[in-house]
């Protein structure tokens, strides 16, 4: 697969999406937007990829829309239909693939790049990288996602604070909020995100994709209806070969070794 605006690399089970436009601190045009929801697809649908590590390129993870490019079709574009065809499919991408993501959040996620980041499973901030909801500056409500996971991670209130302000939430704060799950030094943010991705392309890939799955649906059901579903996706769990091997791990007091499948 060849990209201009991303690189995409698969090694060892974790394929790397790195958005790479660090000029604009990896602002999204179309294409970027684009050619990132192409390689999320493809990573789903390679056999081999068993974790995603999205990071950016350069001292920015992203800083959203790319208002430059936005702006001189500004009257011509529906920004409404900008979104759905572009952004909320990336979105989707990202939360019906069934493997886990990791966002490596090197830098500032601002904006449209705030909700891109939001969309991983997990995220890793470099202890200098902050989140931003900068939208309110040019007089537009959060978009791409962030309505919907800001206040499901950090309550209505914070995630409503940071639309209003749109002030920049460093990684500190942002890990004291619930918004990421470790905050690393800069310079080793490439080394521990890298161990913590071999971890997880190591683990059981089936359950990790169906445990998103089960989580991602339960905010739509009542404790009834997750249950039934839980019960519905452990029958599928329950007959692959990484439970059957867990199992005999366990019995035969050895390390697991899975398969994903
Ligand atoms: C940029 C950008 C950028 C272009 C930095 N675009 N060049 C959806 C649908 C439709 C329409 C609109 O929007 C959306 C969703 C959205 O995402 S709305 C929110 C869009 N994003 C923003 O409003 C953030 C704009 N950027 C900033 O406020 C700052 O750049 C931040 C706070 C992110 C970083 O500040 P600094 O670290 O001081 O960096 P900088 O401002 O110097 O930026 C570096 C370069 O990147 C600079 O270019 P230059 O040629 O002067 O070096 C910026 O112009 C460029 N850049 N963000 N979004």
């Amino acid at each position: 697969m060849s990209y201009e605006t991303i690189l995409y690399e698969v090694a060892g089970g974790i394929a790397t999406i790195t958005l790479n436009r660090p000029a604009k601190l990896n602002a999204f045009n179309d294409q970027m937007i684009g050619e990132t929801t192409d390689a999320f697809k493809a990573a789903g649908r390679d056999g081999v990829v068993r974790c995603i590590v999205l990071t950016g390129a350069g001292r920015g993870f992203s800083s959203g829309q790319d208002l430059s490019d936005f702006h001189g079709r500004a009257e011509a574009v529906s920004i409404g239909e900008h979104l759905r065809h572009g952004y909320h499919r990336l979105i989707r991408q990202m939360t019906t693939l069934e493997k886990p993501i990791i966002g490596a959040i090197n830098g500032i996620a601002a904006g449209a790049g705030c909700g891109v980041a939001l969309a991983a499973d997990i995220r890793i901030a470099a202890d200098n990288a902050s989140f931003m909801l900068a939208f309110s500056r040019v007089g537009l409500i959060p978009d791409s996602g962030a309505n919907w996971f800001l206040p499901r991670l950090i309550g209505y209130a914070r995630a409503y604070e940071m639309a209003l302000t749109a002030e920049r939430v460093p990684a500190a704060q942002a890990l004291e909020w619930g918004m990421v799950n470790r905050v690393v030094p800069a310079a080793q943010l490439p080394e521990i995100t890298a161990a913590w991705a071999r971890q997880l392309a190591d683990g059981p890939t089936l359950a990790f994709g169906l445990t998103k799955r089960a989580m991602n649906r339960s905010w739509e059901m009542t404790l009834d209806e997750a249950l039934a579903y839980e019960a519905h996706l452990q029958e599928v769990t329950g007959r692959s070969a990484d439970s059957r091997e867990g199992v005999m791990a366990f019995l035969e007091k050895r390390e697991p070794r899975f398969s994903g499948k």
